[in-house]
């Protein structure tokens, strides 16, 4: 028996070996989007796993992020048995509009790439069905577990070491207990750190062996959901003197939309009006296209960063999406980026299993740092072309207007933003 099948869900050792209290193949940290569908990939593949997730389900389903899936997102989605709902709510786009000079310029996907679009379906929705299906017929889901530290990543068993709230782990065990819960331990096969960027996953790797590359913005974006109808069918990236302005939506009757900030904004300092007035001012045009307002419902400042960790592996630990990279979310990146890794995992991982070889699990960290650094410099070149950083120079200002001009002007540069935007092609 190879180790993947080996290995029984959630066999409850007490005793077998000191401290561990679980057992699985795959143990994931994490029940962001990276999590949940690589418990989701590995389920169809016949792979056993136990996602182990801070936070509580309300809180994971809850959390606005991300709104738009690449084509090839979708197609992960669907055939992962995920994308019922998404087929039938989300909503298909085939471009998007630029402004700037008080001017629009609509960059149109199937025409540009040979016939991709995107789909504006929210990251919290996907998680919501991804998690109903885990609970459904998927192995153990965890929620209200902490993992504390990934140890022995350089073995063959490595460990995650994990609290559960109010849980007393396993009779007769020694450890710390009270209302946080006692401290227990996951041994696996692998172990994939799907824990974000503030995860602890990522340290298990010596510090020697990293390196990490970094920028961040002076800037933020503050974003806002509001009960109104978007303003326009298609998402609108736009340019202003005073800042970068993006309306996108969630659903026909429901608008979300953000505005550069400086950063460090607090965005209590923003009422309502303050911000409605902006965007229309950042999404003026000469031809009076007009901006709905509507109730605001959820209101929040995100800070910009790109940073990647290198390697993305360290003996028996992976780390996927968040956990190795951040992008800034002006290309849409990050979500996508995240199921390109589990899917680059979980089909490493049934290769051993149906070949015996490790190739393609050895090859895991450069095959998704290939695609992460093209996603890296996407967004970092839309950020650069839609900011205006603070102290810009008139000359700084000139050469993004013409970046501009040149998307509008050149079927090359259009077609070059829309490859990007629909997405890098998984190897
Ligand atoms: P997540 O979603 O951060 O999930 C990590 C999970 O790990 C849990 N966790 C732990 N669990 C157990 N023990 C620990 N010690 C743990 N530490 C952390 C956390 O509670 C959490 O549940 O990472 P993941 O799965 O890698 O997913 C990445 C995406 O969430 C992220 O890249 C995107 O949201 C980025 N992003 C966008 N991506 C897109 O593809 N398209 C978009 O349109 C888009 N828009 C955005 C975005 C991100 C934004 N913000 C808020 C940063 C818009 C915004 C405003
Ligand atoms: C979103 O809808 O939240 C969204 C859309 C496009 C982006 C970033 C965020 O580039």
């Amino acid at each position: 028996m190879t180790a993947v099948n080996a290995t029984s869900a959630l066999a409850e050792v007490a005793g077998a070996r000191r401290g561990v209290s679980m057992r699985t193949t795959v143990g994931i940290i994490g029940a962001g989007p990276a999590g949940l569908l690589l418990a989701r990939l590995l389920h169809n593949a016949g792979i056993d796993s136990v996602v182990l997730e801070s936070r509580d389900r309300a809180y994971v389903e809850q959390r606005q992020r991300a709104g738009i899936l690449e084509q090839g997102t979708v197609d992960v989605l669907r055939a992962a048995g995920a994308g019922e709902r998404m087929d039938r709510e989300g909503l298909r786009h085939d471009g998007i509009e630029l402004r700037f000079a008080r001017r629009r310029h609509r960059i149109d996907f199937p025409a540009l790439t040979g016939g991709r679009s995107v789909t504006v379906y929210a990251q919290t929705e996907v998680c919501k069905d991804l998690i109903a299906l885990q609970l459904q017929e998927g192995g153990p889901l965890l929620f209200g577990a902490e993992a504390l530290a990934v140890e022995g990543a350089g073995t063959d068993r490595p460990r995650v070491r994990f609290r559960r709230e109010g849980h007393g782990g396993q009779e007769g065990q020694e450890g710390q207990e009270g209302r946080e819960g006692r401290e227990e331990v996951l041994e696996c096969s692998y172990v994939v750190g799907c824990d974000g960027f503030w995860g602890v996953a990522r340290k298990a790797i010596p510090e020697k062996l990293v390196q990490v590359f970094e920028r961040t913005y002076p800037f933020g974006w503050l974003g806002i959901l509001a009960d109104v109808p978007p303003s326009h069918d298609e998402l609108v990236y736009a340019r202003h003197d005073r800042g970068f302005a993006l309306l996108s939506m969630r659903s026909p009757a429901v608008s979300r939309l953000y505005l550069q900030v400086p950063e460090g904004t607090d965005a209590g300092t923003w009422s309502d009006g303050k911000v409605w007035d902006e965007l229309e001012r950042r999404f003026e045009t000469a031809d009076g296209w007009r901006l709905r307002r509507g109730p605001v419902t959820a209101k929040s400042v995100t800070p910009m960063r790109s940073h990647v960790h290198e390697p993305m592996r360290y003996g028996r630990l992976f780390l996927a999406g968040d956990a190795a990279h951040i992008v800034p979310p002006t290309g849409a990146k990050g979500l996508n980026l995240a199921v390109g890794d589990v899917v680059t995992f979980a089909r490493a991982l049934a290769h051993l299993r149906e070949t015996g070889s490790g190739e393609l699990l050895d090859a895991y960290s450069g095959t998704c740092l290939r695609r992460v650094w093209q996603a890296e410099r996407f967004s970092y070149e839309m950020t650069a072309m839609l900011h205006r950083a603070p102290g810009a120079t008139p000359f700084e200002d000139r050469i993004q207007l013409a970046r501009l001009e040149r998307l509008a002007s050149s079927r090359a540069a259009a077609q070059d933003l829309a490859e990007g935007y629909t997405g890098f092609a998984l190897e």
